[in-house]
């Protein structure tokens, strides 16, 4: 078959809803694209344990405590389960984390803020985990095999995240002023952020064609976005609290909420390196890799010891 051919009948496999697998001939760039989602994916979840993990030892009770122990351990998983599908498009899972600590890789926006206050943790279950949910839903349908495998699963542990999240916010929304002051504050600083995990405008979004035309996106950036916002809007009246955006409203002919402008300059900055904790998220893992070589040297002798017994067994 010539080019031409294999990429008709590539694109005629995805027409027809079959799963692109590792070994199956696909061009070029869609390896690339799905190598470049899955591993910014993957490093998400892996920076994504940062914000929360600064909140383990000061969590307010045992219980939730080992609450936020369990939801910090999946995303580690999580991490786990995408580099493997990353590794599958011909990638090694080392040169996917020196390109994250370097710097050169990207990795969700939304990871480089600070958590403040334990609303925090309500705060980045609800909303972050919320607009990340919406996302991986849709992500279990994606094209490619092993992405969409992987997504099952995390998808059924971020539901319980959401959950969590929402839950310690309705507690502390009927708790005291100051803790109904300290809810309302998480969910001003957390809300316009979470907007922007849905990354840029589609008229701004460079992949997004491509990726709809390939089924690795099966909806749009705003899309997405839309479905969160109407999702929130509703939600939030459960809690008695607001969101900060003066144009959020009920459009009755779009039926879709209306809402503010997003700071895009601050998201581009935030991608860039240069938001609030891009420096200290980079050095976190940094420094957790470097104090962690010893553990992957110990783990490679003991392997290489097993596979030595096993030898001298059989001989
Ligand atoms: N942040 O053409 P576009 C979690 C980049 S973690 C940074 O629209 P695409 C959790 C984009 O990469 C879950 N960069 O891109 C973990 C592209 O740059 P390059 C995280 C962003 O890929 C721990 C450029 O902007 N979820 O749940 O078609 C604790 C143009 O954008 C962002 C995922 O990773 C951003 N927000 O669409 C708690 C989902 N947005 O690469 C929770 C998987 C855009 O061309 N990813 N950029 O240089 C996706 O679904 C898609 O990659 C996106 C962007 C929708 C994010």
């Amino acid at each position: 078959m010539n080019i031409h051919d294999l990429e008709k009948s590539f694109q005629d496999k995805i027409d027809r809803e079959i799963k692109i697998e590792p070994k199956d001939w696909m061009p070029e760039a869609y390896r690339k694209t799905n190598l470049r989602q899955i591993s910014q994916h993957a490093h998400s979840e892996i920076v994504g344990m940062l914000p929360e993990g600064n909140w383990i030892s000061r969590a307010p009770s045992l219980k939730r405590k080992a609450i936020l122990i369990a939801k910090v351990q999946d995303e580690a998983g999580h991490g786990l389960y995408l580099y493997s599908a990353a590794e599958t498009l011909g990638t090694s899972r080392d040169q996917m984390i020196e390109d994250l600590h370097s710097g050169k890789a990207k990795y969700s926006s939304i990871f480089n803020y600070p958590t403040l206050t334990w609303a925090d943790m309500g705060a980045v279950g609800w909303l972050v985990d919320g607009a990340a949910i919406l996302n991986q839903v849709m992500l279990c349908r994606t094209s490619y095999g092993p992405y969409a495998r992987a997504m099952v699963r995390i998808c059924k542990e971020e539901s319980f995240h959401q959950r969590q999240g929402f839950e310690t916010l309705l507690v502390l929304s009927k708790g005291t002023a100051e803790q109904r002051a300290m809810c309302q504050d998480a969910i001003n600083r957390w809300w316009w952020p979470s907007l922007m995990m849905f990354g840029p405008k589609d008229s701004e979004s460079t992949n997004s064609d491509q990726s709809m035309k390939w089924k690795i996106k099966r909806k749009t950036n705003d899309e997405l976005r839309q479905q969160f916002v109407d999702m929130i809007a509703e939600q939030i009246k459960l809690l008695d609290m607001t969101l900060p955006d003066p144009d959020l409203k009920w459009n009755e002919e779009r039926k879709h909420y209306d809402f503010g402008e997003i700071n895009w300059e601050e998201f581009w900055n935030v991608v860039k390196g240069n938001g609030p904790c891009n420096k200290q998220r980079l050095a976190a893992r940094n420094k957790a890799h470097d104090e962690g070589a010893w553990v992957r040297a110990a783990a490679l002798a003991y392997a290489q010891k097993r596979a030595d017994r096993k030898k001298v067994k059989v001989a």
